[in-house]
């Protein structure tokens, strides 16, 4: 379980101790004023629609933050001396699900969208995290290394009928995600020898590899609202870079270049990406087009901010 938990934590731990010596690509205040029209007004309707939950430990430990997707009004779900990871919206916008260590190992939590009513959907000595709802909010998969090795999970939304879906003993099966039509899963394996994404039936069978290359796939990603693209990162140009390419694997796209950028997350109108940066000495939420254009921060600040996940808003608040 120790090996397991260390690799689930490398992660955030990896971005707070790298350096800005490498060149960091920041849109400057002059670009920012050019971002065109049809993105400028996509941001005005969403502001309303769609909101960001991420994780930031600007507090002294993670917590689960909220903002709105121009990065303003940031706020704090989770509030307690423990972890809190990984945020992943319900399909209606009303209720995040996220991992916390809070009872000394990691467990899946779901709350409200205001933070009240948090409660623990998983309860054993093993990691349980990485949440992720299916698009008809009646299931959540997750990560769990309780018979060995990590593999993905499913349970109902109220943390019964707990299922290993992988069954890969050999090999790590990590970080699920939804397509949008319920019917398939998307996750990462490294049991070719190093990461790659693949996608399985939701019942966990059909399972294929969509990278196969040498370098790190990894699917801290996300499927585009259509169904057709994923979004990944890979360290296969050697730093970490996000990449975009068809649900069957096919047309892979680099769109960012300068080694520092994770966690991409689609935007629910399908126009834009969220995702982690952690160049210049700090860590933070990005938005940028879907061609990689117009990347502009977010958060803004010296804490570690990360692991963004995009939703939808049901209610005006
Ligand atoms: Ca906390
Ligand atoms: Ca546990
Ligand atoms: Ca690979
Ligand atoms: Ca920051």
């Amino acid at each position: 379980m120790k090996k397991t938990y260390c690799i689930f934590t490398f992660l955030f731990i990896f971005m707070l101790s790298c350096s800005s010596d490498s060149p960091h690509e920041v849109e400057s205040e002059n670009s920012l004023s050019n971002i065109d029209e049809p993105i400028s007004l996509a941001k005005k309707r969403d502001r309303h629609r769609s909101k960001i939950a991420f994780t930031s430990d600007r507090d002294g430990n993670w917590e689960i933050y909220v903002m709105h997707p121009d990065g303003s009004h940031q706020i704090n779900l989770t509030n307690n001396p423990s972890d809190d990871l990984i945020p992943s919206w319900s399909p209606d916008g009303r209720r995040v699900a996220f991992s916390s260590d809070r009872d000394g190992n990691d467990e899946i939590y779901v709350m409200n969208d205001d933070g009240s009513e948090q409660r623990r959907l998983t309860n054993n000595q093993a990691h349980d995290g990485a949440p992720s709802w299916s698009p008809d909010g009646r299931l959540i998969a997750f990560d769990s290394n309780r018979d060995g090795s990590i593999e993905v999970w499913v349970m109902s939304a109220d943390g019964s009928h707990q299922v290993n879906l992988t069954n890969s003993p050999a090999s790590n099966d990590s970080r699920a995600i939804w397509s949008p039509d319920g019917k398939r899963i998307a996750f990462m394996s490294d049991r070719d020898g190093n990461w790659e994404i693949y996608v399985m039936h939701a019942d966990g069978s059909h399972q294929i590899n969509l990278t196969n290359n040498s370098a790190r796939d990894r699917l801290f990603g996300d499927w585009s609202p259509d169904g057709e693209m994923f979004v990944f990162y890979s360290n296969r140009t050697g730093g970490q870079e996000i990449y975009v390419m068809k649900a069957d694997g096919s047309h892979q796209t680099r769109l960012t270049n300068s080694g520092f950028e994770v966690f991409p997350n689609w935007a629910p109108d399908g126009r834009r990406i969220a995702y982690t940066s952690f160049g210049n000495s700090t860590v933070e939420i990005y938005i940028m087009g879907v061609d990689g254009s117009h990347q502009t921060n977010l958060t803004n600040n010296p804490a570690s901010d990360s692991a963004p996940n995009w939703g939808r808003v049901q209610r005006v608040r």
